[in-house]
């Protein structure tokens, strides 16, 4: 009896184009213990609870599924359903991705916050035109620097090799006098091990993640700017669900967004704590240093707002409030 019920069921969902029980491949280039992957299984967990098992999300950590630059590619092809991304990793894309990762444009989570209610249309439309649904966006903590020497100025950076994670890294580094080498999250303790890189800025979950202490002596607490990840999914991944599925998952998602952006401001004091109880010197940057930083930063905004057309500039001026 109840087999040929199940089978009409399936039929009837068949023929109104939604897929029954799915699996979706999520991947991240991020670590387990990290708060962003703790979050998003948080956020698989409740949709999965949600829709009463008929969408599970697989999510694989550190890269092990696809490497960070094919996340985005490999949902947009449809190799997997959804991905995490930093957004400044495609700052080649659109400047909309760039403005969150240049020094000092924000000094606090409300500017932050601020910054993000201003670019978040632009990064769905982008998403949107390439066949791609963001759910949510959670930054990091703000960065700071990581050095194996006392460093009171930009001078003190000059000729240090640096490991970059984005292309406003890589221009920071030049903008310094620094060499920078790209490098993965997961791939920082080779890279110190190796001698490819001897500094680097992150924020204090990074240099906990990746065990900062047993490479690098010093940490400046300069919050210098506050990147975000964002995860998104393949709109027909999104598509495929029933009306109450996909509501489930954008409600969860709208849910995770808002605990991430918690958990990150706890993040910074609680994994600051860390890197001091480790042995590292965790230290105030000297207002050279500060104001060496901001220098560059400007450079950097100035540079932003030639490339930043019409869209962008409008997006800056909404954060600016003017
Ligand atoms: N951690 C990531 C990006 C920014 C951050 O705090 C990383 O270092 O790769």
């Amino acid at each position: 009896m109840r087999k040929p019920i199940g089978v009409l069921l399936g039929l009837l969902l068949a023929g109104l184009g939604w897929a029954q029980n799915q699996v979706w491949n999520m991947a991240t280039p991020y670590p387990d213990g990290n708060f962003h992957t703790i979050n998003i299984r948080e956020f698989a967990k409740e949709v999965e609870a949600a829709t009463q098992g008929r969408l599970t999300i697989r999510v694989s950590s550190g890269g092990s599924l696809l490497p960070h630059p094919q996340i985005l590619p490999g949902v947009r092809n449809g190799q997997i359903q959804m991905g995490e991304v930093l957004i400044s990793l495609l700052a080649n894309e659109n400047p909309v991705f760039a403005l969150d990762s240049i020094p000092f444009l924000v000094g606090s989570y409300d500017d932050a916050q601020r910054l993000y209610r201003a670019s978040r249309p632009e990064i769905e439309n982008w998403l949107q035109r390439r066949g791609m649904t963001l759910l949510f966006s959670v930054p990091w903590p703000g960065q700071g620097l990581y050095t194996k020497q006392p460093v009171n100025s930009a001078a003190d950076l000059k000729g240090i090799r640096f490991r970059a994670f984005n292309p406003a890294t890589a221009r920071i580094a030049e903008l310094t006098g620094m060499i920078p080498t790209q490098v993965e999250a997961a791939d920082i303790p080779q890279a110190f091990a190796t001698g490819i890189v001897a500094a680097m800025i992150t924020s204090p979950s990074t240099g906990v993640d990746s065990q900062a202490w047993d490479f690098t002596r010093y940490f400046y607490d300069l919050r210098a700017w506050i990147p975000k990840n964002m995860v998104f999914v393949s709109r027909r991944a999104l598509d495929s669900l029933s009306p109450a599925d996909r509501e489930a998952v954008l409600a969860a998602a709208r849910r995770a967004e808002q605990r991430g952006w918690q958990a990150s401001q706890q993040e910074a004091a609680s994994k600051t704590a860390i890197l001091a109880q480790r042995g590292m010197q965790v230290l105030q940057p000297s207002p050279q240093l500060v104001a060496d930083l901001k220098k560059v930063g400007e450079i950097m905004t100035n540079e932003w707002l030639k490339r930043a057309g019409a869209t962008g500039v409008k997006i800056y001026r909404t954060y600016l409030g003017r």
